[in-house]
């Protein structure tokens, strides 16, 4: 068995776990996604350590983190989004965030989540599942909560939003190993997420088929037709505008998931 590289992180005990990747390109790619402070670096840098890349997105002026782990010797590289309340407004920021899962098609994404404010976090969450279903929530901030009297009944809460849901503190440590072995039993496909969505309205539904159709017509092989599909209907002219102008179908073509070598961002929707 391998031994710990980092025996502070793992408290010492035997394991498989390892920061950095080493030269390794990564077998899977984890992004984390989470509304302002609600710990995203915290938890990035705990599971990265100091081996980390940091640079923009290209062509933006958004700061890109990237790092990775090695765990029971799967190689996983992080990606740390920018910390964003929606994916839907027209924010530098929100942009990148939309367009890498949309496009880069992480392995997993794990949405970390502020555990004395569940509710307003939730909104992000909603979101992420809409474009992926490998999605996993992090209540971080466990150790604030517990001061304030708040409590967080995570085997309710997996179940009511059918995703695994760990808790953790970023300061303690706590719960973090957890969240290793949840992004590993996600990512090779032993444990699959299924996110509950509200029930869709069969009008709607019909409507959102057609228009996937003829989405698919227009972009052959376009990732998350629907996705986009919601986003006409709601009269999105930036998303309408991308699609017939072929930007969309660009921006698929070069965001593809960065298993070799770094993934590339940029073009505006
Ligand atoms: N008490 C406590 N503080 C935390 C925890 N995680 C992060 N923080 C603190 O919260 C602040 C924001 O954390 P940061 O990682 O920068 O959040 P980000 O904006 O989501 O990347 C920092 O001061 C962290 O030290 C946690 O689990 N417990
Ligand atoms: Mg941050």
């Amino acid at each position: 068995m391998e031994r710990c590289g980092d025996c502070q992180a793992c408290g010492g005990s035997e394991t498989v776990f390892r920061r950095g990747l080493k030269e390794r390109e990564p077998d899977y790619v984890v992004a984390l996604a989470g509304n302002p402070n609600t710990g995203k670096s915290s938890i990035f840098n705990w599971l990265t350590g100091l081996h980390q890349h940091v640079g923009n997105w290209p062509g933006k002026t958004v700061s890109r983190a990237e790092g990775g782990f090695v765990y029971q010797g799967r190689a996983y590289r992080l990606v740390d989004l920018p910390g964003t309340y929606s994916l839907l407004s027209a924010s530098e920021d929100e942009e990148v965030a939309r367009n890498y899962l949309l496009f880069g098609r992480p392995d997993v994404a794990v949405v970390v989540a502020d555990a004395t404010a569940l509710e307003r976090n939730l909104n992000l969450f909603f979101q992420v599942i809409e474009i992926l279903p490998d999605v996993i929530l992090a209540v971080n901030l466990m150790d604030e909560a517990r001061r304030k009297g708040l409590q967080v009944d995570t085997r309710k809460l997996a179940q009511r939003l059918g995703v695994p849901v760990v808790a953790t503190s970023a300061r303690t440590g706590e719960g973090l190993m957890e969240l290793v072995d949840t992004i590993d039993r996600v990512a090779t496909g032993v444990l699959r997420p299924q996110p509950k969505r509200p029930d869709p309205d069969p009008e709607l539904e019909s409507a959102v088929n057609r228009l996937v159709e003829k989405i698919l017509q227009l972009a052959p092989g376009l990732p998350n037709a629907r996705w986009v599909a919601y986003r006409l209907l709601e009269g999105d002219l930036r998303i309408q505008r991308a699609l017939l102008e072929g930007e969309l179908l660009e921006l698929a073509r070069r965001e593809r998931k960065p298993v070799r070598g770094v993934s590339v961002l940029s073009g505006k929707i």
